[in-house]
């Protein structure tokens, strides 16, 4: 009996990493969806789950579950897919865990074990989010939401959230540095820039008042730092606001490290706004200027990625996020969004159609009248050219 289930969860463990995935039906001629999710909480290997000892566990009963997969930063290195994903026990907290893929659409399997940060931050309770940068010093760096408990206030869920920061060179050994010191008194969603910025680190920052609500944060911010080994950042200049009735009106944040092009860098983010239903996670992109990566130089209106059909569902309902993306040498790009905070999906598009898309997608006129005067002009001038074309 007790090999025979054992059989059946190898079996089925097997089948979950070995599953091929195929492009959706999906289009909206700029991006991919494919149909099966990357990582899962079925990705995680059994012998991370059950105890499988027979004596001590006669009836296989799963010792230590997972309770979702998502969340990951993304990086290639020597034409591998990595992920550091966000795993998420039945106890709630969160670790990460590195799973690699030929690929980069399916094939992906964690590493036998989990990161073992260094344990520097006493306070720390949990960690997740990690944005994985490959510095232009020679290090990859792994910046992440460090939680701790707020017990200034009487409150039991009154929490803290800082930005930790490790490297490594191969995602294997991990050096800690001391937590991001910043003014503002939360930080969340922090991601390195690749490169040196008049020879300073250069942090997006996303100051916020609160856990939960940014208050006086205008949306995702930008500063250098002197030291990365004692990092601290002064002056947070907001470079992407949040705006009123628009997709970012509750909160926004910094997504993927940007990625470079020729007309700029871009930079996947995502909005928040709220709803009778709770808050609503989309993804959006805009651009920075090349020589100075804190000034926003495009952003097209509206969102660039939502949940839809199935992602709409999980323990956190109605939220895509991304905090990972990868370029490889055909100049595709693959953009990883957990849904609903429980499984990790991806996107493809090229970076041709990202550029395009950026730079050629109208902004935001945020008025209702202007916006439909923005679409009427659109179909004016489609009516006209349909007349010519010969469909
Ligand atoms: C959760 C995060 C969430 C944050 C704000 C944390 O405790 O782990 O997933 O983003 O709270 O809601
Ligand atoms: C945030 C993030 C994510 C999460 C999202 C929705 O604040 O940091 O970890 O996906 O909330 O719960």
């Amino acid at each position: 009996m007790y090999k025979e289930k054992l059989k059946k969860i190898i079996q089925s463990y097997n089948n979950t990493i070995s599953r091929r995935n195929r492009k959706t039906d999906f289009y909206n001629g700029l991006f991919d969806r494919w149909e099966n999710p990357v990582l899962t909480r079925d990705h995680i290997p059994y012998f991370w789950k059950y105890n499988l000892n027979k004596e001590e566990n006669p009836n296989l009963i799963e010792t230590l579950g997972v309770n979702a997969v998502f969340n990951a930063g993304a990086i290639l290195l020597d034409e591998k897919y990595y992920l550091v994903a966000r795993v998420e026990g039945n106890d709630r907290k969160s670790f990460f865990a590195v799973a690699e893929s030929d690929n980069g659409v399916d094939g992906f399997k964690f590493w036998d074990y989990p990161v073992l940060l260094p344990d520097t931050e006493k306070d720390e309770v949990n960690v997740y989010d990690m944005r994985l940068t490959k510095h232009e010093d020679g290090w990859i760096y792994g910046v992440f939401c460090s939680e701790s408990k707020d017990t200034s206030v009487s409150d039991l869920s009154a929490a803290k959230a800082a930005a930790g920061i490790v490297r490594t060179k191969d995602l294997k050994e991990w050096e800690r540095l001391p937590n991001l010191k910043t003014k503002s008194p939360q930080q969340r969603n922090v991601v390195l820039h690749p490169e040196f910025v008049n020879g300073k680190y250069a942090f997006y920052t996303r100051p916020q008042d609160g856990f939960i609500e940014t208050g006086s944060g205008g949306g995702i911010g930008f500063a250098l730092c002197d030291d990365i080994e004692n990092p601290e950042i002064g002056h947070e200049r907001i470079i992407n606001h949040r705006k009123y009735h628009t997709i970012t009106e509750a909160k926004n944040g910094a997504g993927a490290v940007p990625i470079k092009t020729e007309k700029g860098w871009i930079h996947i983010a995502h909005g928040v706004r709220n709803t009778a239903a709770g808050l609503r996670y989309v993804l959006y992109a805009f651009a920075t200027d090349l020589a100075d990566p804190g000034k926003q130089i495009a952003e097209p209106s509206g969102l660039l990625l939502g949940p839809l059909g199935g992602e709409r569902v999980g323990d956190v309902s109605n939220v895509v996020f991304c905090n990972g993306a990868v370029v490889n040498e055909n100049n595709e790009v693959f953009i990883y969004y957990a849904s609903s905070d429980t499984r990790l999906h991806v996107a493809t598009t090229t970076l041709e159609k990202l550029v395009h898309y950026v730079f050629n997608t109208p902004g935001d006129l945020l008025r209702s009248a202007d916006c439909v005067k923005q679409r009427c002009q659109l179909i004016a001038k489609n009516l006209e050219y349909m007349n010519k074309m010969d469909l």
